[in-house]
């Protein structure tokens, strides 16, 4: 089955019930499908066709979420992109990915022109404008389309319906191709797990760009026939005071947005009234216990965490029942999940003992867009190897701890940034001869990017500043150091490997937090 046909098979069921809330403006499940419906003979129109890859990088609002279920009801494959990618980094996930259409707004196109006009068959639209000199306005074609088209949802379950690009160790970013059965079996298992039913109102305040915005929480709560009162930022003041109107009944959010939310739980001089509130879940980077315990001193709620991954959506989640979470702990396999804890020769490890975590079951993704070789190296058989390490609880032997990671990441903020990427940008600057680029302990980012650097010796004015600007005209902002140390130069062994342990422990002393992960 398509995704997008399920969500409108339930928007038929909840005609008039509002589905989603969007800074004021409501619209009613109805009103949702017929924008689907409208967006998809634009798609039409245009001339899109069964599995051609439409990127959009929009900011939060609601077109995004009428093309996204558009793009699906034709057969695309849609490809939402981080609103805060730079030029160079969209030209490489729009020629990588041989998108056709290109969904924007004036400010990004206008930023990204030049580097557009590199791919002549690559066609933008203009979301918010009228047609500017080398695009077409969306608007124009809405106009246009037929309005008596029928969606006919050609796809079968095994299709790609999303590429999400992920970044990867070697520096280059990976495209995962999710289907509609990926997101079908992970969508009805997040439902069961988390009792999900239409008296649900969903405070949403994450990114739409990113699976847990996008699949957990708005696809999860339309599958719901709930409602979701979305957020266009993460505000942690602007958060409490909607939950304090009562109707909200689940909030999702990343670690460093409950440690916001914390902060500002005690500067609020009447705490907010959390009568209706059921659950609040956490995921995409590990929460420190002494956040799970401040979270539950502050409100009576034990924040529930899960642990999931683009390419297989949600693999495991703390119970429903308060009494079953357990800090430091992302919980128990979804339904129609398996979960094994292996040693690198690919045997089970016992429960108590670290390992790698693998995943199998229909949420797992088809592979990389274009990459077979990756694809196999993260398969073994037909378990995907996650790069995760943890063990299982050693009394019942399925409850999953995350101790740290086999790959070198580092997830700041619930992003993921990947050394390299960043190390290969610093080593381009003509004053750097050598850059390690590693994650220290941060209070509200989790883990904060910083660069050791050893500048050549031509080049002592060099300043922290310039380098960090030099990164930021070039990455996404959550992607650049914070921070530049200067050194003569980086440690290594005596097989001339470079030791990036000793640097985090050097620099991890800079922080006086504790590091949620240990790098392994
Ligand atoms: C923003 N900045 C950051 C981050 N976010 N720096 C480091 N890490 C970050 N996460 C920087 C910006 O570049 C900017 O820098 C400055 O902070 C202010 O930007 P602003 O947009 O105002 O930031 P914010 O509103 O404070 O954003 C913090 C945030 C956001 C709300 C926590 O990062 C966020 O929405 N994170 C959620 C990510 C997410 O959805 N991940 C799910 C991935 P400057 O001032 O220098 O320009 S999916 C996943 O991981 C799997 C499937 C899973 O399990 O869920
Ligand atoms: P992404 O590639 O952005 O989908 O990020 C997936 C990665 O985020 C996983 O491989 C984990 O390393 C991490 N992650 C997600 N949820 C959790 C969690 N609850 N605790 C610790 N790490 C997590």
């Amino acid at each position: 089955m398509n995704f997008a046909q399920k969500l409108s098979g339930i928007a038929a069921r909840y005609r008039d019930k509002p589905a989603v809330v969007f800074e004021g403006a409501v619209y009613t499940y109805d009103a949702l499908d017929r924008e689907v419906s409208r967006y998809a003979a634009m798609l039409d129109h245009i001339g899109v066709r069964v599995g051609d890859r439409i990127a959009i990088q929009l900011p939060k609002r609601m077109e995004f979420v009428f093309l996204e279920l558009a793009v699906l009801s034709v057969g695309a494959v849609a490809l939402p992109l981080n609103t805060d990618y730079r030029p160079e980094e969209v030209h490489y996930f729009l020629s990588d990915s041989g998108s056709r259409f290109f969904f924007t707004d004036r400010e990004r196109f206008l930023r990204a022109e030049e580097i557009l006009s590199a791919l002549p068959e690559l066609r933008t639209l203009l979301v918010d404008a009228s047609n500017a000199k080398s695009c077409g306005s969306m608007a124009h074609e809405l106009e246009n389309a037929d309005r008596n088209f029928q969606r006919t949802y050609p796809t079968r379950g095994d299709d790609v319906a999303v590429i999400c690009y992920t970044s990867g160790t070697t520096g280059r970013s990976k495209g995962a191709m999710i289907t509609h059965k990926n997101m079908i079996s992970n969508t009805t298992a997040l439902h069961l797990a988390w009792e999900w039913s239409d008296r649900d109102v969903l405070l949403h305040v994450l990114p739409l760009f990113h699976v847990h915005g996008l699949f957990v929480a708005l696809h999860g709560a339309l599958n719901a026939g709930a409602t979701v009162i979305m957020h266009e930022k993460f505000d942690a003041r602007r958060a409490w005071e909607t939950i304090d109107m009562g109707v909200c009944t689940i909030l999702m959010g990343v670690p460093t947005m409950y440690q916001r939310l914390m902060n500002e739980w005690d500067e609020l001089d009447r705490k907010p009234n959390l009568q209706n509130m059921r659950v609040f879940i956490s995921g995409s980077a590990p929460l420190l216990d002494a956040q799970f315990r401040r979270f539950e001193q502050q409100t009576g709620f034990r924040i529930l965490e899960r642990y999931g991954m683009t390419e297989t959506g949600m693999n495991t989640s703390n119970t429903i029942d308060p009494a079953g979470r357990k800090g430091q702990s992302v919980g128990y396999p979804l339904p129609g999940v398996e979960i094994r804890v292996c040693s690198p020769d690919g045997k089970d490890v016992p429960p108590g003992d670290v390992g790698e975590v693998w995943v199998r079951g229909d949420n797992v993704f088809k592979g990389y867009w274009k990459m077979p070789g990756k694809t196999k190296e993260s398969f073994h058989g037909d378990w995907f190897m996650t790069g995760d390490l943890g063990y299982q609880d050693h009394e019942d032997g399925k409850r999953l701890y995350l101790v740290g990671r086999a790959k070198e990441l580092i997830i700041t903020g619930g992003y993921n940034v990947y050394p390299k990427e960043i190390e290969n940008v610093l080593q381009t600057h003509e004053a750097v001869k050598e850059a390690a680029v590693i994650g220290i302990p941060d209070e509200d980012f989790g883990e904060r990017v910083v660069a050791v650097v050893v500048a050549g010796k031509d080049m002592p004015g060099v300043s922290s500043e310039s380098l960090i600007r030099f990164c930021k005209d070039q990455l996404a902002g959550y992607k650049c150091p914070k921070q530049i140390f200067f050194v003569d130069e980086l440690p290594r062994n005596a097989m001339g490997k470079l030791q990036k342990n000793l640097l985090a422990e050097r620099y991890r002393e800079s922080a006086k937090t504790q590091l949620p992960m240990r790098q392994i």
